[in-house]
């Protein structure tokens, strides 16, 4: 938390995106059975889950164990997690018609029926405090939701695409429904993030997954909006002050939408293995703390290469007015257990191994 509010506390602190899930036997045996979305409306499996990455790695914080669609699916949309593949639509939102009739519906169903996400926030934080009693400060709850043009990039498609061509091609084709579109989802998935935090979540990160397919241009007019909109509603409940809630802004292949994403009311930019921490902070142009970015795949990687890696990373995330090392993306889900852990002790062994001298 200090890191992401700008101190530079003596050892960086870690944790990884999609540090749940499949890359631990433990979550595997817990989901063996059941759909995707009820596990994350339970509250005792979502709360065991999401604690799972804390006790076996050791990492720094907690990110709450859900998906970027469940605030859809709490507005009554028909949504499933296809197993290998992602979020499926059984209705798609692909024309002017369909896209009036759904941003008819009230965002504010996702506070009156997100019941069990408050439930599992609560029960999380206060798993976190047990596990955390010796740290002096309980470990952090990352609380999420999806950027409106990712969660449209499904939506419009009906399931995972790789170019999100019809969410780009409504954007070009159709302005006004594509606004409509994006700014009801800046208002669902607001909610959702602004839930977690009144729940307890100390952090949230709003995730852009797929705003790199976007240029520039049609980033800072389709997409950056909406975004703005759904951080706003969270930052309404924290203005300023101690009780400021960081907010870290996170996108894949987003080397030139990095100054865009860190103009918004932030206090931390997420930055893939694409671009080098140091010239990531060149292009964003002020002071916010940054977050990232090893290489996913280099956790399948020797040792002696992946520790290079890591001191490599810590050095460029120097030129940040703080660093939270992350990945650069998620967790694969066949990546060792074992080589997350060692990432996290060479992350907390740098200042001893001689980085970061006064
Ligand atoms: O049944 C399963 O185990 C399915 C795998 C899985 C998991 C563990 C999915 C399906 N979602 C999740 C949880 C999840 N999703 C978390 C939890 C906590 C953690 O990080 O440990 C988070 C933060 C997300 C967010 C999410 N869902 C994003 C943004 C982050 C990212 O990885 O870019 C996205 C794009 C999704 C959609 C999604 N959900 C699941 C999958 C496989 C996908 C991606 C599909 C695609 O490639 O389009």
């Amino acid at each position: 938390m200090r890191a992401l509010r700008g101190e530079r506390p003596e050892i960086t602190p870690v944790w990884f995106m999609r540090q749940a899930g499949r890359s631990l036997p433990e979550y595997r045996a817990l989901r063996a059975t059941g759909g995707m979305i009820d596990a994350c409306l339970d509250p005792a499996l979502a709360s065991e889950i999401t604690l799972q990455p804390v006790r076996r790695h050791g990492v720094d914080a907690a990110i709450f164990f859900s998906d970027i669609v469940v605030p859809l699916a709490l507005v009554g949309m028909e949504v499933e997690i296809a197993p290998g593949r992602g979020p499926v639509f059984a209705r798609p939102l692909s024309t002017a018609a369909e896209i009036a009739r759904a941003v008819r519906i009230d965002p504010a169903l996702v506070r009156e029926r997100g019941e069990a996400v408050v439930s599992a926030v609560s029960r999380t934080t206060q798993m976190l405090g047990e596990v955390s009693a010796d740290r002096g400060e309980p470990l952090p709850l990352i609380g999420f939701a999806g950027a409106p043009f990712t969660l449209a990039a499904y939506l419009v498609e009906g399931g995972p695409s790789k170019d999100h061509l019809a969410a780009r091609r409504l954007l070009h084709d159709d302005p006004a429904a594509w606004h409509d579109l994006t700014a009801w989802l800046a208002e669902v998935s607001g909610e959702f993030l602004a839930l977690q935090v009144t729940a307890g979540a100390s952090a949230g990160q709003l995730f852009d997954s797929w705003a790199g397919a976007l240029a520039p241009h049609d980033y800072r007019e389709g997409a950056l909006p909406a975004s703005r909109a759904a951080l706003d509603r969270v930052r309404a409940l924290s203005p300023a002050g101690v009780g400021r809630v960081p907010l870290v802004h996170f996108g894949v292949g987003t080397g030139e939408l990095l100054a865009d994403m860190a103009s918004a009311d932030i206090d931390a930019i997420g930055v893939d293995y694409r671009v080098p921490l140091d010239e990531a902070m060149r292009r964003v142009g002020r002071d916010l703390t940054v977050q990232g970015n090893l290489d996913p795949a280099m956790l399948f990687a020797g040792e002696e290469a992946r520790t290079a890696q890591v001191h490599r990373i810590l050095e460029e995330g120097r030129h940040a007015r703080a660093h939270v090392f992350n990945l650069g993306h998620g967790v694969p889900k066949d990546a060792d257990p074992d080589a997350i852990g060692a990432v996290v002790r060479t992350v907390h062994d740098w200042r001893a191994a001689g980085g970061q001298q006064p």
